[in-house]
């Protein structure tokens, strides 16, 4: 077990590379489910703590613009886990640690990590929501450490969707159902139409008022869309 090593908080590094939303979670503390799920992923005896990476709004975008490197298959995924080892090599080189995430396949509960982190607020178009990005964020990296950091806190509580009246996503959307929910099939039928104004973006989520500030720039909601429109029309031939 480590006591010292720069907290992920207090990381330059990552911080300078866009990965600025981290979270420190005791593996002892975890629920009995999402620890099994994290066991078969990886077994996480000899460990202590999952640390979480994520970036929120432009930051990691303009890292990788920056480095150059908007290449090869997965940029986002490689850059990331670059960034997580030279925090680990630089900040913290007695630490030992294993990566759960990303790894092919992946299966680990993201969003739960998120719900614990406070990180994660339901959203009609599910992809969670805080009052800090929004629904501008996504997970990164998340490993298995043998570090003994604080915990992080959770994220400040309420659901910014609770104090949302007008629900400006529900009425972007084009496939809201009458009770007013987006089932993920006619979303994904949607957003394959030729010339569907849902292919390389989101309506709802462009709709959502909260922290817009932080909106990716047009050419990341592209990239982020094009990649997981590719993904939906490889399912749908299989
Ligand atoms: C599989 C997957 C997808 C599939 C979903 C198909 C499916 N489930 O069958 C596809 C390829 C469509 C997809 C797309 C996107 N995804 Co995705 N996806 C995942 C993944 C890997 C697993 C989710 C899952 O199936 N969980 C298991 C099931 C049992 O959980 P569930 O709660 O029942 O349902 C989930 C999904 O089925 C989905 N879902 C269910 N119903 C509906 C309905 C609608 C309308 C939508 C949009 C989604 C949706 O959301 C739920 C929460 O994860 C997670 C990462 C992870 N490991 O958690 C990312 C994840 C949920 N995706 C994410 C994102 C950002 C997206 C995209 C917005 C990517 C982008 N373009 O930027 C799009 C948006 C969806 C859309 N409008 O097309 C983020 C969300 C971040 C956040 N802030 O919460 C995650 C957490 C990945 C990450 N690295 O951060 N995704």
């Amino acid at each position: 077990m480590k006591t010292d090593g720069v907290h992920p908080n207090d990381s330059a590094i990552l911080a300078h590379h866009g990965l600025n939303l981290q979270a420190v979670f005791d593996l002892c503390a975890l629920p009995a489910d999402l620890l099994a799920a994290i066991d078969t992923e990886q077994p996480v005896a000899g460990y202590r703590q999952l640390l979480l990476f994520a970036h929120g709004g432009r930051d990691l975008w303009q890292a990788i613009a920056d480095s150059g490197d908007l290449t090869g298959e997965h940029p986002i995924d490689r850059f990331s886990v670059d960034t997580v080892s030279r925090y680990f090599d630089e900040e913290n080189p007695a630490s030992r640690y294993r990566l759960l995430y990303p790894l092919q396949p992946g299966t680990l509960p993201l969003q739960q990590l998120g719900k614990l982190a406070g990180w994660h607020h339901a959203s009609p178009f599910r992809i969670g929501v805080n009052a800090r990005w929004g629904s501008w964020f996504a997970y990164r990296a998340a490993v298995l450490a043998d570090t003994a950091f604080t915990p992080t806190l959770v994220m400040d509580g309420a659901s910014p969707c609770d104090s949302c009246m007008e629900k400006p996503c529900i009425a972007a959307c084009p496939v809201v159902s009458s009770a007013g929910e987006i089932p993920l099939q006619a979303c994904m039928d949607e957003r394959l139409k030729p010339g569907s104004r849902c292919a390389m973006s989101c309506l709802a989520r462009t709709a959502c008022p909260v922290m817009a500030v932080a909106r990716y720039e047009p050419e990341q909601i592209a990239y982020h869309y094009g990649r997981s429109l590719e993904t939906i029309g490889n399912y749908r031939r299989r």
